[in-house]
C-alpha cells in the first residue's frame, strides 16, 4: 500500500456533502476510471451505521480495482471493516494512539494546517499528510486559509512522506498551486461537481505530472 501511495498524485474524496447516497458507488468507480488511486469517504455528521455501509461499498470497489480506500475520522471502524487507511484531523489524538487502534497494516494520514504541524506529523510517523486549506473553501467552512507560501518548505520538511495540498483547488487555482511547488493534491468539491469526473481527474493528473 505504501508503494501505491507513493505513486498517487491526485487524492479523491467522496464527500457526502456533495454526493447523493445512491452515487457513492458510481463516483468511486469514476474516480478510479480517471486514474485516482487513493479515495477517501468523508461523511461528516452522518450516523455511524450509514457511514459503515458506504465504507464497505467503497472498500470493496477499491480492493477489486487496486486503489487505496481511506476512511475519514473513525479508526475503530477502519480497523473493523479492514480499511486500507484512516485519516485523522488535528483533533484526532496522537498518531501513536491511532496506530494502536488500527494496527500496523493500516496507513494513517493526518490533516495539517501549517508548516509546524507538517513537521510534527512527520515526526509522529504519519504515512501521508494533507496540507491546507490553501484557499478558503466551503468544504471546510470557518477554517482559515494558509496560502501558497509554505508549500515548498513543507514539501522539503515532508521528505519522502507524501504531502497532498488541499483546499480550494480547481482548474483556476491548480497552476499556481503547482507553481508553488505542490506535487500532489486533494480536490473535493470542484472535482465532484464535474459532469465528467473521470476525464477531469485524468486531466488534473496529467497537469501534475507535467509540472
Ligand atoms: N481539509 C482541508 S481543506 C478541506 C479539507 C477536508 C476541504 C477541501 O475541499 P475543496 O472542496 O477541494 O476545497
Amino acid at each position: 500500500m505504501k508503494k501505491l501511495l507513493s505513486t498517487c498524485r491526485l487524492y479523491g474524496i467522496v464527500d457526502m456533502g456533495y454526493t447523493e447516497p445512491d452515487q457513492v458507488e458510481a463516483r468511486t468507480h469514476a474516480l478510479i476510471d480517471g486514474g485516482v488511486r487513493i479515495i477517501q469517504l468523508r461523511a461528516k455528521g452522518v450516523e455511524l451505521p450509514q457511514v459503515k455501509a458506504w465504507a464497505i461499498v467503497m472498500q470493496t470497489i477499491c480492493r477489486e480495482r487496486g486503489a487505496i480506500f481511506v476512511l475519514n475520522d473513525y479508526p475503530e471502524m477502519a480497523a473493523e471493516i479492514g480499511a486500507d487507511a484512516v485519516h485523522v484531523g488535528q483533533d484526532g489524538g496522537s498518531l501513536a494512539e491511532v496506530r494502536k487502534v488500527v494496527g500496523s497494516g493500516v496507513l494513517v494520514g493526518r490533516s495539517t494546517h501549517s508548516l509546524e504541524q507538517a513537521i510534527q506529523a512527520r515526526q509522529e510517523g504519519a504515512d501521508y499528510i494533507g496540507f491546507g486549506p490553501l484557499y478558503p473553501t466551503g468544504t471546510k467552512p470557518g477554517r482559515p486559509s494558509i496560502g501558497l507560501g509554505d508549500i515548498a518548505a513543507a514539501q522539503e520538511a515532508a521528505g519522502d512522506m507524501p504531502l497532498f495540498c488541499i483546499g480550494g483547488i480547481n482548474e483556476t487555482t491548480l497552476p499556481a498551486v503547482l507553481q508553488a511547488g505542490a506535487r500532489r493534491v486533494v480536490i473535493v468539491s470542484w472535482l465532484l461537481q464535474q459532469k465528467d469526473i473521470a476525464g477531469t481527474a485524468q486531466s488534473v493528473i496529467r497537469q501534475i505530472e507535467q509540472a
